[in-house]
């Protein structure tokens, strides 16, 4: 039995390495009609809805409102309780008045109790309740028969809730068949002794604490209930096969949905991880936005899929509000999508409109997800900042990156020894090419044994750590969470011992197949296993570490080969005795928080980790980069890197990047070099290939292509000042780093579908070439009245206006926006590192106004210390002819011999003479030259430190 299933295992491992066809085999995945809770709901269609809200039984104490929900169909009673947050928000929760066990609330995904704001009653009838909400005037109105919210922005109707009646709450129940009652045992009993298996003194604060065990009184309540109920019992509801694999349910149907409408939006976006457009379409007709963590080989582009992260939170945007939805539900979840102007084409939209005769556009989304509560918050806006903001206070901001990290990272699976690594290190010297990272796959370890390092190959990695180290380089190495069963395997021995592993819903520790073969997956959901985890990366536990290595998460949905949809059972049980299925989209966010809390905890708290993760959920912005794993070397999949990461930086997930050069399969080199050009202006930076791809090293193309990889790396490199600058606001204020034109220009609709140029920070707009011999593309700049120069060419471009730019091999069109003043190092170096303190150049581009703003964030690069404030952020500022630079932030100070050797002012007249003032020194003049074609200043040699607060004036 046990060799059939190594043989089974090894099968799978091979398909999974080998099969030449590149699509995915979607019949390992569930369809909505397959899964049977998705079925169940999208069956339940829009009308009106079975629910009333008993207004007479509205409870209002300062921040929250509670009423009690009644199905008219069961007589089944929830509780709805509606909570005024500070800073615009407001949070819907839903669950059953009483549960025959607690229902799953999900952990650890917000940063702390919101902060709660006042809710007023401001009027009331017989069916509708009015409150005020929020600073920005917002009301809600609860309407009793039918049960609907509905919240006005002054007059405006933004967003209506349950307004289709599609409020769905299955409450838990026992099972009426009597025979598979006689088989299980009552639902309270079984919660009861899987809960007894998880007990112990290591049960901290945020395991489920209230009414937690049976309760005597709802068990009567629900037979009391049972009586009344008409609802049979559908397919799915005690257990679901799907394949060859049956999903127990031991606790039946629980899945919770709830409708919200959108009067007057056209545009949603949000909920990652999907390989499609950055505007979400209609599911009308086709399957609906799946959310649930998997590993999916070989994914396709252009569905609705789900892929290894999921983070749910919907955003809308109209010219007049942008609003989110963030749905905190980590079971499996799919998203409903409808529109009333779905299918109409510009001119019949504009003809409407014209004709007077036009609805007003309306967007209706429905979530659906298979366990917990409903428990949505609502983020008002009304700008595309104000909701960054409101979802970073809920969920947190991006970490701030080490800077190597914004480097060049260099992976593939895999470098296969020591000489290996040594010999693609030298590569980058020998050929000038800058790089920071160089990456291990699992090949590196011994045997798939995570922490160890395989003896033959790689016998002395410290040797090999020190040589990257001496030339200011780093290393990942990767940690995946499937742990081998192996009595002689340490790692494994110590969870086992500790009862760390999750569990079967037998209680046994949960086995399945991966790289190891046999594998158990410790239970990261434990707080205690966590810490553990984190221990083992202390410099003692993992032998071979230093401190310029670093970690890569990889198959943390969890992938399990033989499980169902190749992944973990739901029936398994986690810590708590919650069941997989309740937590299954949090495991990948638990694998990088205690991996970065062990490269924290290693350098004494004093280090920030720097973490790759596969699988995310909300929050996980926190502990580092994502990417969006197995892509393939095709054009089409070099396109998808830019919707797919914009859609994770509009949810607070801005380190995000695709695999250069794709995954899967050969890129010829054509497409090698745009993707390396796409991808020095995407947030992580790093070429990676399969196991049985060709070597793809950037000198392994001809000198001409290498050199033009050179220059995407050389801008990649010249730009870290702006890019980490751009991180530091992503940490400060939750603004996405690449985000979407519409963000920048929120007036102007016809970016909002645009997913083929965007924006970095407010100053840059990047059109990648993603076309197969490109001649040229269609550019759009926007802003009225607003001017672009080409960085390269610093050709200016009055805008709003869409023009072809031609394109050769060289070209990567990128775009600075006049009004803004980007601070970069120009100098080619090795490594980040070695450009610390290289000297800086301005480019101030000038607008309209003759005018420019722009900001430079400045810290040792690696340590917490800018918390203690050690960083420098200084403000620089142009108009009327002088350039004045000052700190942005009097706290801080940062020593740095950096200086400005550079000051390039592109839209000016030429001066007749430059001269510099510096506190505590008598004005000098400055050398400069004038570029009368391209009304370019370029003052020479101004040599101010750039700590230094100076004023230079143009006369
Ligand atoms: O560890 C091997 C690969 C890794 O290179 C890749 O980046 C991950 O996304 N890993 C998946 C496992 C198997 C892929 C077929």
């Amino acid at each position: 039995m046990a060799a059939a299933r190594r043989l089974l295992g090894v099968a799978l491992m091979f398909n999974i390495c080998l099969i030449p066809v590149l699509s995915v085999d979607r019949s390992n995945f569930k369809t909505c009609d397959q899964s049977s809770f998705c079925r169940r709901q999208r069956k339940f269609q829009p009308g009106s809805s079975s629910y009333r809200a008993v207004l007479g039984s509205a409870k209002l104490n300062a921040d929250k409102l509670e009423i009690q929900l009644i199905d008219d169909k069961n007589q089944v009673s929830l509780l709805l309780e509606v909570h005024g947050l500070d800073g615009n928000m407001t949070r819907i929760k839903i669950n059953e008045v009483k549960p025959l066990k607690p229902r799953y609330e999900v952990p650890d995904v917000l940063i702390g109790t919101p902060r709660p704001a006042n809710l007023q009653v401001k009027g009331q009838d017989d069916n509708t309740l009015e409150l005020s909400l929020g600073e920005q005037g917002h009301k809600l109105l609860v309407t009793g028969t039918p049960f609907r919210l509905d919240i006005l922005a002054g007059q405006d109707l933004v967003l209506s809730v349950n307004s289709r009646g599609l409020l769905y709450f299955e409450h838990l129940r026992e099972r009426k068949d009597t025979l598979s009652a006689k088989v299980s045992s009552a639902v309270g009993n079984m919660w009861h002794k899987v809960k007894t298996l998880f007990s112990s003194d290591s049960e901290k604060t945020d395991k489920p604490s209230e009414g937690d065990d049976v309760n005597p009184e709802g068990e009567e309540v629900a037979k009391a209930e049972e009586s009344k109920k008409t609802e049979d019992d559908e397919p799915g509801m005690w257990d679901e096969t799907f394949k060859t694999h049956t999903d127990s349910k031991p606790y039946g149907p629980s899945s919770v949905g709830l409708d919200f409408s959108l009067p007057g939006f056209e545009h949603v976006y949000g909920i990652p991880e999907h390989a499609d457009y950055m505007k979400l379409r209609t599911t009308e007709g086709t399957d609906p936005y799946r959310l649930y963590n998997l590993d999916v080989f070989q994914y396709e582009l252009y569905n609705t899929m789900a892929l290894y992260g999921s983070v749910p939170l919907l955003l809308a945007h109209n010219i007049h509000h942008t609003l989110g939805i963030f749905w905190l539900n980590a079971a499996e979840t799919w998203v409903d999508i409808s529109s009333n102007t779905a299918g109409k084409t510009l001119l019949g939209k504009m003809l409407q409109y014209m004709q007077g005769g036009g609805e007003t556009p309306q967007t209706d989304v429905r979530w659906m997800s298979e366990s917990g509560i409903i428990d949505v918050f609502l983020l008002l806006g009304p700008t595309p900042s104000d909701v960054f903001r409101q979802y970073a206070s809920l969920t947190g901001t991006q970490a701030l990156p080490p800077y190597f990290s914004l480097g060049y990272h260099q992976c593939r699976w895999n470098y296969n020894d020591e000489d290996d690594v040594r010999n693609v290190d030298a590569g980058f010297d020998e050929h000038d090419l800058p790089y920071d990272v160089i990456w291990l796959d699992i090949e590196h370890t011994d045997g798939k044994r995570y922490f160890t390092w395989d003896p033959h190959k790689f016998p002395n990695p410290k040797d090999m750590l020190s040589v990257l180290k001496e030339k200011r380089r780093k290393m990942v190495a990767i940690v995946d969470p499937h742990i081998k069963i192996d009595s002689a395997y340490k790692i494994h021995n110590e969870i086992r011992s500790r009862n760390f592993y999750v569990k079967t819903k037998d209680g046994s520790d949960y086995e399945g197949w991966c790289w190891p073969g046999s594998a158990a997956y410790p239970d990261f959901t434990n707080p205690e296993m966590r810490d553990w985890w984190s221990s083992m990366f202390s410099y003692d536990q993992y032998e071979g570490s230093m401190d310029n290595m670093f970690v890569w998460n990889d198959m943390n949905e969890p992938s399990v080969f033989n499980g169902p949809e190749v992944t973990m059972h739901k029936d398994a049980v986690h810590w708590g005795g919650w069941e997989h299925r309740e937590v299954h989209n949090l495991y990948g966010l638990y694998v990088q928080m205690a991996t970065a809390q062990g490269l924290l905890h290693r350098s004494g708290g004093k280090e920030r980790p720097f973490v790759l993760t596969r699988a995310f959920f909300a929050g996980s912005q926190r502990y580092g980069a994502v990417w969006t794993g197995d892509n393939a070397a095709e054009w089409d999949h070099l396109k998808m890197s830019i919707p797919m990461c914009l859609s994770l930086s509009l949810v607070g997930i801005s380190f995000c990047g695709a695999d250069v050069g794709g995954f899967f399969k050969n890129p010829e080199t054509e497409l090698l070099v745009r993707w390396y050009q796409a991808g020095a202006y995407q947030p992580f930076f790093r070429a990676h290939a399969h196991l049985d791809t060709p070597r793809r090293e950037p000198w392994l193309h001809g000198d001409d292509n290498m050199a033009l990889i050179r220059k995407a790396l050389q801008q990649r490199y010249a730009l870290l000042p702006y890019w980490y600058t751009l991180f530091y606001k992503a940490l400060r204020e939750g603004h996405p780093v690449m985000r979407p034109l519409w963000v920048e220009f929120p007036l102007d609709v016809s970016t909002f579908a645009m997913d083929n140029q965007y924006m970095l920070g407010s100053a840059l707009l990047v059109h990648p070439v993603t076309e197969a011999s490109a001649r040229g593309l269609q550019i759009y700049l926007p802003g009225n009245g607003e001017v672009w120069y080409d960085i390269h060419s610093y050709q200016k471009y009055n805008a709003p206006q869409t023009f072809y730019s031609p394109v050769t091999m060289e070209s990567i069109p990128v775009f600075q926006r006049g009004g803004s003043i980007i601070p970069r190092r120009d100098r080619p170096r090795r490594s980040s590192d070695c450009m610390r303190d290289d000297p800086f150049t301005l480019y101030v581009a000038l607008n309209m106004q003759g005018e420019a703003q722009g900001e430079l964030y400045l810290d040792d690069g690696h340590s917490y210390n800018y918390e203690q404030n050690e960083f420098l952020y200084r403000a620089f500022n142009y108009s009327a002819g002088k350039l004045t630079a000052s700190s942005l932030n009097l706290n801080g100070e940062f020593k740095t011999s950096s200086w400005i050797e550079r000051i390039i002012i592109i839209g000016a007249a030429k001066p007749r003479s430059i001269t510099l003032n510096l506190i505590g020194y008598s004005e000098t003049s400055l050398e400069f030259e004038y570029d009368q074609a391209m009304s370019m200043i370029t003052v020479r040699k101004p040599s101010i430190n750039i700590a230094s607060d100076f004023t230079v004036t143009l006369r």
